[in-house]
């Protein structure tokens, strides 16, 4: 697919400025980062982009990247190769500039590379600067050229021609300095996940990964261009021997969808893709739009973007562009084809539940927004996605009515979901207000009225509630039974569940209300403590909650105004003393400093709450001077989200290792 050399015809003029390579030494966090794993990875990413913008030009379709023994990393590429002419002023080869100056290259003069990552591709002369040696080898014009570089890019001697070639390309092996890097070790599969996202965005571009670093012989990697031909001895290849690994995708992006989805079950068949120049209007620039998505039977959405092959895990302009596209056609076209019983106008959630889609621009000046390029600034690429991605999407709903149908179908899910849901909230937020300080009956309200001083534990389960509710402290501790088996709700939505009598108790007793009307002034407790029993039923409440808390109450958790109790596991009786153990760790730890002493003890095990009296319960769980309680962070609710999906997803296999994992003990029927 390599296509001849047509456009950039640049030597060694175009190169711009010219500054010495100390200031990448002096910070190196200014270019990488960090002196971190993440920072040592990121100097393979720097090598490897300029192999990808060769590709992305055309001129190369096979890139290879090695980790060698001794942690070298050694990356090739079948691309034109890095000119090695003698600038006539300079007297020193375009090679030698680009490896030894820092902000050398076409990049930056604007008529090389035609897209570049722009901060981010300070490229060669600052991987040089951080290494303790550098090769690079250049194969061109039928011969090969090699030169050598060390402490921080200072070239051993010019560039050396060393012999006739039919080959084409660069090959570039570098060791990181340890003198700038604390710890050097490179993780295969970080470099395959990179690698792999990569391979998606320039199609037909093959990449191979090895990791070299365990090969027992000694590698001439001088002899071959591509690792992977190295002659082994006897019969046995490389490959063989090492782990490795080829990414080639010929769909592109729309590979990239079918990997998305590959747990999923589509709703229709084609996938949507499009590739277009947006040609930008007075004094704009233009914008290389490509968009591929597909729907599939699940609730979230999955939107992955990337703004000049950088990854943009926040979005930005090309995403909102996207979105406003997406609503706008799917609503066209579901009032132009003026389908029976369909009202349409679906909000922006509605078209987005069960979407899987990338979104991918190229401009030539890039702006991001922050330092970490999370997130696209530039704004021609909002109506350039926009506008692109509305018309063949049209058109691809126009000529493909299947799955146009497929789509629409989804959508009118989706807000029937929605307005469920707003009844069902309605429906909690009338209840509360309608019987105004009537609180659930189940609960046993505190005496102060106090927020500040106030304490809500949901306790899993009717008879650790009645023992709790004797134990507290009743002026300021309330307490919510939980009936236990609330997960087994076949696919359950949360939204559902809020029609759940269970669940509106827990929201009426916040007072808060929930949704628009949410209202964190009145919230009748600072404290609300989840308490359940250390068994696969308790886990499962847990996470239904987190999930709750996450998704309807996320400002609670990031107050902290949410924990967990830790009830003790274990119960130990010495002589007029009692010790409580709350970990395993705790009660091995105990018998090593004590040489087993428990044996003579009678040592009781907790399987749950309701197996303490209240007065065990109190002094272990809920008295303030005793306790121990878990502040829930933000983190730990996001796992629980991801979780509850798992458990109530569509992913079938997946649902099963993870509960096949989980539960040791109970069966649960999720
Ligand atoms: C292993 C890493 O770095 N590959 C590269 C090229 C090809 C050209 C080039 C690179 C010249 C003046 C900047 C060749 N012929 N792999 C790589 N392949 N750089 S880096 O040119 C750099 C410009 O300023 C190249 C004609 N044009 C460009």
């Amino acid at each position: 697919m390599a296509k001849k050399e047509t456009k950039g015809n640049y030597g060694a003029e175009s190169i711009q400025v010219l500054e010495g390579l100390d200031p990448v030494r002096k910070r190196p966090g200014m270019y990488i980062g960090t002196t971190g794993l993440q920072g040592l990875h990121h100097l393979i990413w720097e090598i490897f982009d300029n192999s990808r913008d060769e590709a992305m030009g055309g001129f190369a379709d096979d890139i290879e990247v090695a980790i060698l023994p001794g942690n070298k990393i050694r990356v090739a590429d079948n691309g034109r190769g890095i000119p090695v002419d003698i600038h006539p002023k300079t007297k020193v080869s375009t090679l030698e500039t680009i490896m030894t100056t820092l902000h050398a290259g076409g990049k930056f003069g604007g008529d090389g590379y035609k897209f570049s990552g722009g901060l981010h591709g300070v490229g060669v002369s600052v991987v040089n600067a951080l290494s303790k040696k550098v090769r690079a080898v250049v194969h061109r014009d039928g011969a090969y050229y090699m030169q050598e570089y060390e402490n921080g890019g200072k070239p051993l001697s010019k560039v050396k021609k060393m012999g006739k070639s039919d080959k084409r390309g660069t090959i570039i092996t570098f060791e990181a300095d340890p003198l700038i890097f604390p710890k050097i070790e490179y993780d295969f599969k970080t470099i395959v996940n990179h690698l792999r996202q990569q391979a998606y965005l320039v199609r037909g571009m093959r990449i191979t990964i090895i990791d070299a670093r365990e090969y027992p012989d000694d590698i001439k990697d001088d002899k071959v261009f591509y690792l992977r031909e190295l002659p082994d001895i006897g019969e046995a290849s490389l490959l063989s021997k090492v782990p490795s690994q080829t990414f080639y995708f010929d769909g592109g992006l729309k590979s990239l969808i079918s990997f998305e989805n590959r747990h999923q079950k589509p709703l229709h068949k084609q996938i949507f893709y499009i590739e277009k120049e947006y040609k930008g209007q007075e004094g704009q620039q233009d914008v290389h739009v490509e968009v591929a998505l597909q729907y599939v039977d699940d609730i979230s959405s999955r939107i992955v973007a990337y703004a000049n092959n950088i990854y943009n895990p926040e979005g930005g302009m090309h995403v909102t562009g996207f979105k406003t596209a997406l609503t706008r056609t799917i609503n066209n076209y579901v009032k132009k084809a003026n389908i029976k019983g369909i009202e349409g106008n679906f909000t922006g959630d509605d078209v987005l539940e069960g979407l899987t889609a990338v979104v991918s621009v190229k401009i030539q000046e890039i702006q991001f927004e922050g330092q970490t390029k999370a997130k696209l600034g530039s704004v021609e690429a909002r109506s350039a996605v926009e506008s692109v991605f509305a018309e063949s999407f049209a058109e691809f709903l126009e000529e493909n009515p299947n799955d146009a149908k497929a789509i629409v179908g989804k959508a009118v899910l989706a807000m029937r979901a929605r307005k469920a849901a707003k009844a069902a909230k309605d429906s909690v937020l009338r209840k509360g207000a309608l019987e105004g300080m009537t609180l659930p009956g189940k609960l046993a309200d505190c005496q102060s009225k106090s927020a500040e001083d106030a304490e809500l534990f949901i306790v899993e389960g009717d008879s650790a509630g009645g023992t709790a509710k004797s134990g507290r402290d009743r002026k300021t501790q309330a307490i919510l039974p939980l009936r236990g088996k609330i997960l087994n709700v076949e696919r359950a939505r949360l939204d559902k569940m809020l029609s759940s009598e269970q669940i509106k108790n827990v929201v009426i007793a916040l007072g808060t209300a929930i949704g628009d009307t949410f209202d964190i002034n009145k919230l009748r407790y600072h404290k609300i403590i989840i308490a359940t029993d250390a068994d696969v039923d308790g886990e499962h409440i847990q996470t239904l909650m987190l999930t709750l808390f996450y998704r309807y109450f996320r400002e609670l958790i990031e107050r902290g105004h949410l924990y967990i109790a830790q009830p003790p596991l274990y119960k130990v009786k010495k002589g007029k003393n009692i010790l409580y153990f709350y970990t395993e760790s705790e009660k091995t730890e105990y018998e090593k400093k004590h040489k087993g002493a428990l044996g003579a003890d009678d040592i009781q095990r907790y399987k749950g709450l309701g197996e303490m009296n209240a007065e065990e319960l109190w002094e272990t769980t809920m008295d303030p001077e005793s306790r121990i309680l878990k502040q829930v962070r933000i983190e730990d609710a996001r796992e629980a989200d991801r979780v509850f999906d798992m458990l109530m997803g569509k992913d079938v296999p997946a649902r099963k290792t993870f509960i096949q994992n989980h539960a040791k003990e109970a069966t649960i029927d999720v």
